[in-house]
């Protein structure tokens, strides 16, 4: 954990050069998936993103793998049977009559909507869940330090409702699998809307702690108010700091480091998982918030410092020449090294990044509606309600399923059992078989039969046990 001596994140280990093993999750089919025309959401920016990445010689600084798509059962631990169902079976081609209009609303998808219907839109959210999914396995096996899925980040996905361009909630099934290793994991959002969706499903437990920074006010989704900060078992573990119109790198730097410097002092997770929503930066189509791509990146810098396992996710992120140049960059501070400004030739050089060619962004030359006095008092009251933490809250019985590896093979689905030994040892957690839990209780000791599972959005705790 990090030492707040120097009011920095000091790391136990060694300097913050150090080397971190870094897994980066891509699929090569991600660039080809079109929202429609007109709508902002462009998931060629990834490829794009990843064009950089390759052309920077970073993909020889660490491992690159495919994502496994997340299977139907895999979307269900979070996600209704119902709402993963017509997921499943949607197509752009359906017929429009009463009965499918009907089941459109009731999940909130459909034509010239935030959630549109896409060809490819299940293959879609199956690769963006199988990313962070295996983000969270590459950390629970501590095969690495840092795992990366810039087609994650889908924040506003709830159990049964699509929302804000997003269908199914990645985030939230990529902390549930870490929550088989890890006792608290932190989440953080830099994503300039509210991280709603994550928010809500975490709402009234202490094993996940989120926080948010967002625009609040007559901005979408309307959520993340101040005064939002958890209910029963998770009240005080739902942080929200809600801002205004302009705010720019040295106002967002003063808040954030303070406020997340106490959060890792009080909460102690033992993961972090960082939403980098691009549209927090300057001159984005949807965003108003005038981040350059260094004090955006100054977020995972120093979250990177503390050395506790991260995920790193993207989100929203709209001006399409802008979020490859952060997302790059931010993918050099998780190998911890500096880019040279003068971007290498890659497959959208000149039709993106003249006339300068270069990582840097442009600043906005507009107002920072965010007063320093009213940073200032968002700043301790925040302060003074981390401060009402519990110390590193402990859970009482933990279920210690076995750690899932990343499948290897094309054919091999996150829901099907493999045919191939599992390397780890353990059995495969498969959906139609019930998996040898091990149990530690408090003392350290291992039952075998009491299953006690968190599930987000229904009860805190289920305790069941097996015939
Ligand atoms: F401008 C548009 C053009 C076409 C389709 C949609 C939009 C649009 C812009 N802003 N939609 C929005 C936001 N929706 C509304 C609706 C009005 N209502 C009744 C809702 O204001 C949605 C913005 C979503 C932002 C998503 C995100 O950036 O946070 C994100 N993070 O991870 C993935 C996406
Ligand atoms: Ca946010």
């Amino acid at each position: 954990m990090a030492s707040s001596s120097h009011g920095g994140a000091s790391l136990p280990s060694g300097p913050d050069a150090t080397n971190r093993r870094v897994t980066y999750f891509y699929d090569p089919d991600i660039g080809t998936y079109y929202y429609g025309k007109g709508h902002p959401m462009k998931p060629q920016r990834i490829r794009m993103a990843h064009s950089l990445i390759v052309n920077y010689g970073l993909d020889r600084r660490m491992e690159i793998l495919h994502p496994f798509p997340a299977g139907p059962n895999v979307l269900k631990r979070y996600h209704s049977d119902d709402y993963v169902d017509f997921l499943s079976t949607i197509t752009p081609y359906a017929p429009r009559d009463n009965k499918f209009t009907y089941t459109l609303r009731t999940f909130n998808v459909g034509y010239k909507n935030d959630c549109p219907i896409f060809h490819g839109l299940f293959d879609f959210c199956k690769s963006s869940v199988g990313g962070s999914i295996g983000a969270a396995v590459k950390l629970n096996m501590k095969e690495a330090d840092i795992a990366v899925n810039w087609a994650g980040g889908l924040h506003h996905a709830k159990r049964s409702w699509a929302s804000g361009f997003c269908y199914t909630n990645d985030i939230v099934l990529g902390i549930l699998e870490l929550l088989k290793v890890h006792t608290r994991v932190l989440y953080v959002d830099i994503d300039v809307h509210h991280g709603d969706g994550v928010e809500e499903a975490f709402y009234i437990t202490d094993r996940v702690m989120t926080v948010s920074f967002h625009k609040f006010g007559n901005f979408f989704p309307g959520t993340g108010h101040v005064e939002d900060i958890g209910a029963g078992q998770g009240k005080y573990y739902s942080l929200n700091v809600p801002l205004q119109d302009g705010i720019d790198d040295e106002s967002f730097r003063g808040l954030f480091r303070p406020i997340i410097q106490k959060v890792m002092e009080m909460y102690q997770p033992d993961a972090v998982v960082l939403q980098c929503g691009a549209d927090s930066l300057a001159g984005d189509r949807l965003g108003r918030f005038n981040l350059t791509v260094k004090g955006h990146a100054d977020c995972l810098h120093f979250l990177r410092s503390f050395n506790v396992p991260l995920m790193i996710l993207g989100g929203g992120g709209y001006t399409l020449r802008n979020v490859p140049r952060c997302w790059c960059y931010e993918t050099a501070v998780a190998v911890g090294v500096e880019l040279d400004s003068k971007l290498p030739e890659n497959d959208y050089f000149y039709d993106y990044y003249g006339p300068f060619f270069t990582l840097e962004i442009e600043q906005m030359l507009f107002e920072n509606k965010n007063s320093s006095s009213d940073l200032e008092k968002l700043r301790n009251g925040l302060l003074e309600q981390i401060s009402r933490l519990a110390h590193a809250p402990s859970v009482q019985f933990q279920t210690v399923p076995p750690v899932m590896p990343v499948p290897k093979k094309e054919e091999e689905d996150w829901d099907i059992k493999p045919k191939i030994p599992i390397c780890s040892g353990a059995p495969y957690e498969s959906d139609d078989e019930k998996p040898q839990h091990r149990t530690l209780n408090t003392d350290g000791q291992s039952s075998s039969n009491v299953n006690t599972r968190f599930i987000p959005g229904k009860v805190k705790e289920e305790k069941t046990t097996d015939p």
